[in-house]
């Protein structure tokens, strides 16, 4: 009887044990399956990208917009978008607003450079690394993960060059009218620093006049206005010489098309025909109604700058949602369209 007893508790043990050993193989099983499959979701969990746009004054602006929408689609990247109707202060709701949804990732087009010190270090403190888009700011490096956009003093450089050369048989003074864009932005510092840069090599050039038209058509189409009603003479004939407090406009450097295009409207409401009339018109974006228009004679030179930003911008989405640096500056690749071109050879811009 007693070996029975002893025989039925060994064989309770060994059960005991081998079930308690199932239990634990089962349970580690069930555990690294578990984090296997959190693991799996962590990594294919789709990506949130808060992105603060800024407006949509401009063609340029719409197609950066779509770029960004076009990339994120495509690397099945989700995005929580805010425009921000060209104020700042909408944009640091915006940001906020990520914050609290605990996106993966922020990026902004700042529209000024001053004033995101704050809500930058917010986002550090949430752990929510930030791209910074098209335009720069002035703040500490160490608050942002890196840039991606254009190169504004090479892109003013580019326009003065243009000028340099098309002037290289001209005697002095060339003066020159320049319509700048968003003040404070760094866009606007950009340009007008890299061709003054350029132009400032050679004394007869001399900017007699900068007015802001905050990168918008109807304000263009304003300083045309105002420059051309005094073109109108007693006799209701119009001169094909603009003045500028009767100083003779030999250049107009526009910051961006659409302005562009609002001096060009102002001109054909003046009857004014700017086709060879002798002041030379330099703009910036090259958005196809301004390709158009250099074709046209309208225009004598149009910098390139490029809105699509969107899949480079993806590319480091992903680089920082993993956790990896990225470069502190990121350019787009630009190029410049003159009236010297063979058109022929142009592409449809796509904005
Ligand atoms: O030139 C203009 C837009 O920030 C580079 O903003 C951009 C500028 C662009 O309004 O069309």
């Amino acid at each position: 009887m007693k070996g029975k007893i002893k025989k039925i508790k060994f064989l309770s043990i060994i059960l005991c044990s081998l079930v308690a050993v199932f239990l634990v193989v089962f349970i580690s099983i069930i555990h690294s399956k578990n984090a296997a499959d959190a693991k799996a979701r962590a990594q294919n969990k789709k990506l949130i990208l808060g992105f603060s746009q800024i407006g949509s004054e401009s063609a340029w602006r719409t197609r950066n917009t779509e770029s960004i929408f076009e990339a994120a689609a495509e690397n099945d990247i989700q995005i929580l978008f805010d425009d921000a109707q060209q104020k700042q202060e909408n944009q640091l709701k915006a940001i906020r607003s990520f914050i609290v949804y605990q996106v993966d990732v922020i990026a902004f087009v700042p529209i000024v450079e001053d004033g995101w010190d704050n809500v930058l270090q917010e986002a550090k403190d949430a752990g929510i690394p930030v791209i910074v888009v098209d335009r720069k700011i002035k703040a500490n490096q160490s608050m942002y993960a890196g840039f991606i956009g254009e190169n504004g003093v090479e892109e003013g450089r580019r326009a003065a060059r243009y000028l340099v050369n098309k002037c290289r048989n001209t005697e002095g003074p060339v003066n020159i009218f320049e319509i700048a864009g968003t003040e404070n932005s760094s866009i606007v510092d950009d340009r007008a620093s890299g061709f003054r840069e350029i132009i400032n090599t050679d004394s007869k050039f001399r900017i007699i006049h900068s007015e802001n038209g905050d990168f918008l058509r109807s304000r263009g189409r304003e300083i045309g206005d105002m420059l051309l009603a005094s073109n109108v003479l007693e006799n209701g004939n119009t001169t094909n010489t603009i003045y500028y407090n009767k100083q003779k406009i030999d250049v107009i450097f526009s910051h961006n098309d659409s302005m562009t295009l609002g001096f060009l409207d102002s001109m054909e409401a003046h009857k004014i025909n700017p086709k060879g009339y002798g002041t030379i018109i330099i703009s910036i974006d090259a958005e196809q109604e301004s390709i158009d228009a250099l074709i046209a004679g309208k225009l004598n030179c149009v910098v390139e700058c490029n809105p699509n930003h969107g899949q480079m911008l993806m590319a480091l989405v992903k680089q920082v949602a993993k956790g990896e640096s990225i470069p502190r500056i990121t350019y787009n690749f630009e190029t410049v369209f003159t009236e010297d071109d063979n058109f022929d050879k142009y592409d449809p811009r796509g904005y």
